[in-house]
């Protein structure tokens, strides 16, 4: 174990600003702090400090261990109905023949190109194609399940599912438990951005809305579904808005207990109608991580996106609070390739991300969706591999 809990109480005797060290006596009492205490960690707590009460945190609740799974992805469609103005990826409706649909019989064949590997999720998420509703993805999931029916099926952000269900004339609570019966197991944490009116309304205007997106994830919590949830910072929000996107997420966690992991997603500005926004350092990311883990205190799991950050920052984020990389195995995500990510081709071997994470003196331990340990590779040797 690292000796940062020392460092920590240090911390608390040299803080000469009052507001800062009610601030960290709260945390070290393991005490929520408010919305106010999270602006001001954003505005005056520095990196190293914030970082150090992070990693503290992030130490009492999972030690060294790092978390990792086998997924692959799967994007059904680049066509959208909606024009969120940073993304990079999609292709709208009326210009559809410049992007990609898959077929059932497509994506199946993609989930048997990993027959014979250790896989235990596919994440599958893409654009709102007004073609695909709710009867092609029940069809879709059952025909997944068919073939390999111990594949957990992460799908679908509310975004999409706010649309299918519309569609199909069915409730939120209908709509899930349709999909649900047909295989679906959780939902991945995409499409919640900034949750605050005054900044969705400049960057995803048309899409659906906060309480939209909170009520499909309490509607699947519900049902015993997890889920998890993302924040896009980093472009045109002000520190008040991301803690007002984290006070609602953690709210209706205490309500349900359903998320398991908050995942930090860095504004990108490669190719969208957001290039002109200039992307925020590594300092500020750095500090976005910090903050989470010390605002989102019930929630179990902070996760850094390795194929968005590069492998060297994912590195760094581990002592700033994060205790998941996600993991992947092939190149079968664009959407941040095309934003202009650190990776143009994500793909890492379990081998590797092993290596990247015990060069760190973290514990590498793969889980499957919901954090059941599959393996802890304590004893697995760093020689075997090298980090790029
Ligand atoms: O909601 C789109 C983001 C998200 C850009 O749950 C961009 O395990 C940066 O949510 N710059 C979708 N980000 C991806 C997502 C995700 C990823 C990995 C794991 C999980 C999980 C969820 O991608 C979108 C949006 O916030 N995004 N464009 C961009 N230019
Ligand atoms: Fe469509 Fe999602 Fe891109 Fe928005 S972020 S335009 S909903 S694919």
């Amino acid at each position: 174990m690292h000796s940062v809990i020392t460092n920590v109480s240090e911390l608390v005797e040299s803080t000469t600003n009052q507001d800062l060290k009610k601030i960290v006596q709260k945390i070290l009492n393991k005490e929520r702090i408010s919305f106010d205490d999270g602006v001001l960690l954003f505005e005056h707590g520095s990196l190293g400090y914030v970082g150090a009460l992070a990693n503290w945190v992030r130490e009492q609740k999972h030690g060294n261990k790092t978390y990792f799974n086998r997924n692959f992805h799967i994007e059904p469609t680049n066509v959208c109905v909606f024009s969120c103005k940073f993304c990079s990826y999609s292709r709208l409706y009326a210009h559809k023949e410049e992007g990609w649909e898959l077929s059932i019989d497509d994506m199946l064949n993609i989930v048997k190109k990993y027959d014979d590997q250790p896989v235990t999720e596919v994440h599958i998420v893409g654009g709102v194609h007004p073609k695909m509703n709710l009867q092609f993805f029940v069809e879709l999931f059952k025909a997944i399940k068919a073939h390999r029916p111990d594949l957990h099926i992460k799908a679908f952000t509310p975004v999409e599912l706010d649309y299918i269900f519309k569609k199909a004339n069915v409730s939120i609570e209908e709509g899930i438990k349709i999909l649900h019966e047909a295989g679906h197991d959780s939902l991945p944490g995409g499409g919640a951005e900034i949750f605050h009116p005054e900044i969705r309304e400049k960057i995803c205007a048309d899409k659906v809305n906060a309480e939209g997106w909170l009520s499909i994830h309490k509607a699947a919590h519900k049902l015993g579904m997890h889920s998890n949830a993302t924040i896009l910072y980093g472009h045109v929000e002000a520190y008040k808005h991301r803690i007002d996107h984290m006070e609602r997420l953690r709210q209706l966690q205490d309500e349900t207990g359903g998320f398991n992991t908050f995942i930090p997603l860095k504004f990108r500005n490669q190719d969208n109608d957001m290039s002109n926004v200039k992307e925020v350092s590594i300092i500020e990311d750095l500090k976005m991580y910090a903050v989470s883990r010390l605002y989102m205190d019930n929630f179990p799991h902070i996760k850094a996106y390795w194929p968005m950050l590069g492998r060297k920052n994912a590195q760094l984020t581990l002592n700033f609070g994060v205790d998941d990389l996600d993991g992947t195995i092939d190149d079968t995500t664009k959407i941040y390739s095309m934003a202009g990510s650190e990776e143009q081709n994500p793909a890492m071997s379990t081998d590797e991300l092993v290596a990247l994470i015990k060069q760190v003196n973290r514990q590498p331990v793969e889980r499957d969706t919901l954090y059941n340990v599959i393996k802890d590779y304590s004893n697995f040797e760093l020689e075997e591999v090298e980090v790029n």
